[in-house]
């Protein structure tokens, strides 16, 4: 970090409550400079949250937005956290995490809320990252001394079909994910998702179901036949749109399992069974052998840890096994599953940990021990772009962000689409290797 420091300061934070995708209020902070730049990020939120995650700061107060303000945290922000930061070094990252995680004093981030710790932790990289005059992603890149040939535009993880907590349960899955590994460019894949999608709604007209979408964009048809329907439409939908499954396009799935568990039991309602562990990784396991499936997401529940290492060593070798509500972004249950062999992948949200430091503190933890990393969105998401240029940046490999409608899920499409123009010839999309 030394070199690229130079001298300008914080000299104040502004933080506000706006809306989220969801209609729900989250954090907004701005991070203003002496030198007359300022850097602005807002937060987003999930809906099938981990036990382990950092603490979302809310209000609480009924009469107001249902109890779902966050006014305490930015309050937080505008005097303590603006009281803090004022003088330091927006480039200094790691220390500006280290106040704010100091500031704080709880594991969890209880006290200020990790909504208004991680809005001020990048609204402050990104004032830096102008002030640099570098895009966001090569300051990303600079932070983890990642030069501009190695970054990769990341191979994307589609979410075309929504359902569990995302889409009233209409399926006891949550995402149906398409990964386009067949595509040359991220721009190809981008296309060649998108007109799947558009197939895609032909294909449930036809068949009688809405095409109205759900939390992350995806469609969130009622399906009649349950959990594996979704899989025979998205196929049905690839082959019309003149691609071949396995070449083209796998399947990517994330079973959020944490939401079907209790008293040891997973409960699958659209298959009207209850399932043991074991049970449960034979039905995964029989999903696999049947359908182009190469990465399952929360395949078990966070708190089946001695299942998700069954799990890792029956379908560990063939595909990615991802940790969502298992690992929460948190080096600490990382740590734990790259000792147990829990999985081969993880998800990176950074709202699940609070700080950009933390967040990166992960990634690299992964990349180490060889495990695949993902970027991810929340399915309450904002028009911030700030993951596409994490994905970039830190040359995560994969990104996750939902379906190809929403504006606030092709926001960052958009800017993943700008990254690869600005770096032209020198563009290099992780394609197929990312899951290699
Ligand atoms: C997930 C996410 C994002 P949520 O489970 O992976 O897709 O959903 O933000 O509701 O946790
Ligand atoms: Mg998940």
């Amino acid at each position: 970090m030394g070199d690229i420091l130079t001298l300008v300061n914080i000299i104040k934070i502004q933080a506000r409550q706006i809306l989220d995708s969801r209609g729900n209020p989250t954090v907004e902070a701005d991070v203003i400079l002496d030198n007359g730049v300022a850097g602005r990020a807002s937060v987003p939120s999930g809906a099938s949250i981990g036990m382990h995650e950092d603490i979302e700061l809310r209000d609480k107060d009924y009469s107001k937005f249902l109890g779902n303000g966050v006014l305490k945290a930015v309050l937080n922000i505008n005097t303590k956290i603006n009281d803090l930061l004022v003088n330091s070094n927006p480039q200094d990252q790691d220390l500006i995490d280290k106040k704010l995680i100091g500031l704080d004093g709880t594991e969890s981030k209880s006290n200020l809320g990790a909504n208004a710790i991680l809005a001020v932790s990048l609204a402050s990289a990104k004032a830096a990252a102008l002030s640099t005059n570098l895009p966001l992603y090569k300051y990303f890149a600079k932070l983890v001394n990642l030069s501009s040939d190695q970054l990769l535009l990341p191979l994307p993880m589609v979410n075309i079909i929504n359902g569990g907590k995302h889409a009233s349960w209409a399926t006891d899955i949550q995402e149906y994910m398409i990964m386009p590994i067949g595509a040359k460019t991220f721009s190809e894949a981008l296309r060649t998702s998108d007109e799947v999608f558009h197939h895609l709604a032909e294909v449930l007209l036809k068949k009688g179901y809405l095409t109205t979408v759900g939390d992350e964009g995806g469609y969130a048809p009622l399906v009649k036949s349950g959990n594996t329907e979704s899989i025979e439409l998205i196929l049905e939908a690839v082959s019309k749109a003149g691609y071949k499954a396995e070449k083209d396009f796998v399947i990517g799935l994330d079973i959020a399992a944490s939401e079907l568990f209790e008293d040891g039991k997973y409960t699958l309602k659209r298959e009207d069974k209850v399932f043991s562990t074991d049970q449960m990784i034979n039905w995964l396991s029989v999903l696999v052998d049947k359908y182009p499936i190469r990465s399952i997401e929360d395949g078990l529940s966070e708190s089946d840890w001695q299942g998700w290492s069954k799990l890792t060593e029956k379908l560990g070798s063939k595909m990615q096994l991802v940790g969502d509500d298992l690992l929460v972004t948190n080096t600490k249950f990382l740590e734990k599953a790259i000792k147990e062999k829990a999985g081969n992948a993880i998800l990176i949200k950074p709202n699940q940990i609070g700080t950009l430091t933390e967040a990166i503190n992960v990634l690299k933890m992964a990349k180490k021990a060889s495990w695949k990393t993902i970027i991810s969105h929340r399915s309450g998401e904002t028009e911030d772009t700030t993951i596409a240029d994490l994905a970039v940046g830190l040359s995560a490999g994969q990104i996750k962000t939902g379906s190809l409608s929403r504006s606030e899920r092709i926001a960052k499409y958009n800017q993943l689409l700008r990254i690869e123009e600005e770096l032209g010839t020198k563009a290099k999309f992780a394609g197929s290797e990312a899951l290699s």
